[in-house]
């Protein structure tokens, strides 16, 4: 037998908090009991007193070693679930590839390879549609079935990932016969791409271009137009990464009608905006990603969607590129800028930043960070809880401590950091993947190949 017992702390997860100690026996939590109260015995005690005991994050919007742009995203599977498990998430769900003329089970296949035996906490898939076709839709059916239950679609990227209404609306109606979820990025592709011609026909090749020319119309159209074709094929909706004010606004108002829509944000629309996209000397290429970085005023609208939940879920869309020789890429066109940013590890504590600010409430940070997106992809009771029968994915976290963001101590594989300089109270102490220690007292004690794959269930909210 294999126990570990932690002691003292306070227990939060999306629906209370509690001080009580956590029994762990061979990577499941067994029992909980107010602090105190029964003498169990356990090989390991961890003394939580003064600290949190959350639940490991839930990242559902990762891209490791993802070919875009012309190049690949700087953090491989080992690099980029390490540098997860160091912020407190211990789960995460990154984007297989249909490639066009391609099958699913082979962009899965090759994701596999990339993956399988690599990451340091565990990982399931979506898959990303590029070519919807009868094989295609045939295929989705078998995937939902082994456990890939969410297909990623974009109205964006014309030539790559595009996909127009009627691929759309057809993977919609399948989706609505086989319980998978249709994960839409909504941004009008083909008007986009118009306005960045007539940009840099004008000289406009700046990275702040790249925040103009995505205009959170475009943004709020193609959200609007795709709550549309989900009605008409009685199919639920998540849509990823939302940013503008405009876009929440549908979302809230298909909630309203009692529409099953659901919808993400991410930290960097909470707390970054086109100021950066803006900063001199090309530095703003940093903070080129898609959808991309709103004016300030945007951000109180996602607060508020978060607390009224509107918005159910913050994952990271975590897509690094090197400033050095891969940003770069795009410093005489800022449509050749590789759009992504990093965040992985710091999206945790930034949402406990969040707590300390008062826009949300700690167990709101819980829901967001940890239950919700377990929930939206079939993974709760699993993940995203502590409570008996749960994985001990356990984050023993520091409300006190405080820490400053920066490329010089963070863990990603990428030479900059969209927080440099930023300061934050709360910090990641000690963190438990199915019972094993990964992080012990601000050590990395993980492995390459600890992760395991899951298989997921499909939307715990529609079951
Ligand atoms: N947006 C990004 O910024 N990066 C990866 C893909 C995407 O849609
Ligand atoms: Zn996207
Ligand atoms: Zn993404
Ligand atoms: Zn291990």
């Amino acid at each position: 037998m294999n126990r570990t017992l932690i002691t003292g702390g306070l227990v939060i997860t999306a629906a209370e908090e509690t001080h009580a100690d956590v029994l762990i026996e061979d990577g499941r939590i067994v029992a909980m009991a107010s602090t105190g109260t029964q003498q169990w015995t356990a090989e390991r005690v961890i003394d939580a007193t003064g600290k949190y005991v959350i639940p490991g994050g839930v990242d559902a919007h990762t891209h490791l070693d993802f070919p875009f742009g012309g190049t690949a995203s700087s953090d491989t599977f080992e690099t980029g679930t390490r540098a997860a498990a160091w912020g407190g998430t211990t789960t995460l769900i990154d984007f297989a590839v249909q490639s066009r003329g391609k099958s699913l089970r082979a962009g899965l296949d090759t994701w596999h390879a990339k993956s399988d035996a690599q990451c340091a906490i565990d990982y399931g898939f979506h898959m990303i549609l590029s070519d919807v076709n009868e094989s295609t839709l045939r295929e989705m059916d078998g995937l939902v079935a082994e456990g890939v239950s969410s297909f990623k679609l974009f109205t964006a990227y014309p030539g790559v990932f595009y996909s127009d209404d009627g691929q759309i609306l057809r993977a919609m109606q399948r989706a609505a016969d086989n319980g998978g979820l249709i994960m839409m990025h909504a941004e009008n592709g083909i008007a986009i791409d118009v306005l960045v011609q007539q940009a840099l026909e004008r000289g406009q090749t700046a990275p702040r271009y790249h925040g103009e020319v995505r205009r959170a119309l475009l943004e709020a159209e193609a959200t609007h137009r795709t709550i549309q074709l989900a009605r008409v094929a009685g199919s639920p909706l998540y849509v990823v990464h939302v940013a503008a004010q405009e876009a929440v606004a549908e979302l809230t108002a298909a909630r309203d009608m009692g529409l099953p829509v659901f919808g993400e944000t991410c930290p960097q629309y909470l707390y970054l905006s086109t100021d950066n996209l803006a900063e001199p000397d090309f530095e703003g290429a940093k903070y080129v990603c898609s959808t991309p970085l709103r004016p300030r005023e945007h951000q109180a609208a996602l607060w508020r969607a978060l607390r009224t939940n509107d918005l159910q879920v913050v994952s990271t869309d975590h897509c690094p590129f090197c400033f050095a020789g891969q940003k770069e890429l795009g410093r005489d066109d800022f449509s050749k800028i590789p759009n992504g940013l990093p965040g992985v590890e710091n999206r945790m504590d930034l949402l406990h930043q969040a707590v300390v600010d008062g826009h949300i409430s700690r167990r709101r940070w819980i829901e967001i960070a940890c239950a919700g997106p377990a929930r939206m992809f079939g993974l709760y009771g699993k993940k995203g809880t502590i409570a008996p029968g749960a994985d001990a994915d356990v984050v023993i976290y520091d409300p006190t401590a405080e820490q400053v963001m920066s490329a010089a101590t963070h863990h990603m594989n990428v030479d900059y950091s969209a927080y440099e300089g930023k300061r934050v109270t709360g910090q990641v102490e000690t963190v438990l993947s199915r019972g094993e220690l990964v992080i012990d007292q601000r050590k990395f004690t993980g492995h390459a190949g600890h992760g395991q794959y899951m298989p997921r269930a499909t939307c715990q909210y529609l079951q």
